[in-house]
């Protein structure tokens, strides 16, 4: 049996783009037709469902819930700001606060307003004041009824895929505008940080806890050659820990703009250096399907004692940590509670030895949008019928509720 603390934070999470539906004047609802994706079209009707959507939150006993703010609803045109989207987020905040629910408030989460990628996105030098344009618009009209910010989702994860692989908008290649797109974002985070700061300071409210979704993985050497182990020392450095250190440079003493390190963790690579190199130190990873291991739905790797790895390795920061996600796509929803299981396991562990996790947000409450990769991946602990709109919740669903109700793990 595995106990938790009674102050824990126990739910699920989501992002506008994936679950609200008709999201028009964002860059993703364009790319996706002129890249001849999946429409994400209505997802999940969430926009209009979200009271029944957190009634079923609740009925699982979550006392916690994140959601991301769409920017394009709330500044469709450059410097307009609808405040009709605006009292549409405060109702969505208060319906989950009627519910005795935290909202933990993501501010990006990897969409953009079309006019911003006009001008260049995240390339553009000015991307970080009109981010922060935003942030103070929201941040100050909800400031009341939030404690959790994110201020951006998996910065990595966005500049790898839409300027490194170039697989999502706007779908370059080029290491010069990843770096830019790095400083941008790594700036906009710091800032955003200091301002919403001031903002509750300047309005006598009780100090926030901000911080990102940064994505972690775990970095294994297949066969323990040196240049194996080598390489996965290095890219857990750089990918689980680079960011992190990146945006505490230039902060007086290194005291990290973090209050809290929020984390999404899904899963490993397994590191296998063809030839020496640069690059392949950087990307190589084994093809050979000699691990015995089971995948998810999309492919990937089921390691939860990988979280537990960095939770250790994140525990020198000496800052709580919540789990902002962590989840597995999947037809097969026994597995899903398997994975939960067996992950909470491994944070209890880690917590065991000293990280204080304050946190546990399961990826997703609800099947969603699944980006580049449409509707097929199913990371719902309710399962949506996207003819219907009708939400099932799933046995998962139910198993992790008795958890989220007292904090115990059998
Ligand atoms: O669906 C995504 C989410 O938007 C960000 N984190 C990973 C999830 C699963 O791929």
């Amino acid at each position: 049996m595995f106990k938790f603390p009674k102050d824990f934070l126990w739910g699920a999470a989501t992002s506008s783009y994936q679950v609200e539906g008709n999201n028009k004047n964002c860059d993703w609802w364009q790319w996706e037709k002129k890249a001849g994706k999946t429409i994400s079209g209505d997802a999940c009707r969430h926009y209009g469902l979200y009271e029944h959507d957190f009634d079923i939150a609740k009925s699982l006993n979550h006392n916690a819930h994140r959601f991301s703010i769409e920017w394009s609803r709330i500044e469709p045109y450059e410097g307009k700001f609808s405040h009709k989207e605006l009292q549409h987020y405060l109702d969505v905040i208060l319906a989950l606060k009627k519910r005795n629910i935290e909202p933990v408030v993501t501010l990006h989460h990897f969409t953009n307003p079309i006019w911003f990628t006009k001008r260049g996105g995240w390339e553009n030098q000015h991307s970080v004041e009109r981010y922060l344009r935003y942030c103070n618009f929201v941040v100050r009209a909800l400031a009341k009824h939030v404690r959790y910010w994110i201020t951006i989702n998996e910065p990595t994860i966005f500049i790898s895929h839409a300027y490194i692989l170039g697989v999502w908008p706007p779908q370059k290649k080029s290491l010069l505008k990843a770096a830019y797109v790095e400083e941008h974002l790594a700036l906009a985070h710091i800032k955003a940080y200091h301002l919403i700061h001031n903002i509750y300071k300047g309005l006598h409210l009780n100090k926030p806890k901000v911080s990102i979704a940064h994505n972690v993985m775990a970095f294994v050497p297949c066969k323990h050659s040196l240049r194996n182990r080598l390489a996965a020392y290095l890219r857990a450095k750089v990918y689980n820990i680079g960011f992190l250190e990146r945006i505490s440079m230039g902060n007086f003493l290194k005291r990290m703009p973090l209050d809290f390190i929020g984390i999404n963790y899904y899963s490993r690579q397994v590191v296998a250096i063809k030839q020496l190199g640069a690059g392949n130190m950087a990307m190589d990873t084994c093809e050979k399907k000699h691990h015995r291991i089971s995948k998810n739905s999309l492919g990937w790797d089921i390691y939860p004692k990988g979280l537990y790895d960095v939770l250790l390795e994140l525990k020198k920061y000496n800052l709580p940590i919540m789990i902002t996600e962590n989840g597995i796509c999947t037809y097969d929803d026994g597995q899903r509670w398997k994975y939960i299981h067996d992950h909470l396991k491994y944070i209890h562990r880690a917590m065991r030895k000293g990280v204080k996790v304050i946190g546990y947000l399961y990826w997703s409450l609800m099947d969603n949008f699944e980006w580049d990769k449409g509707f097929a991946p199913r990371f719902g602990i309710v399962g949506i019928n996207y003819k219907t709109y009708k939400r099932t919740i799933r046995k998962s669903a139910k198993k992790f509720a008795e958890v989220c109700k007292n904090g115990i793990l059998k």
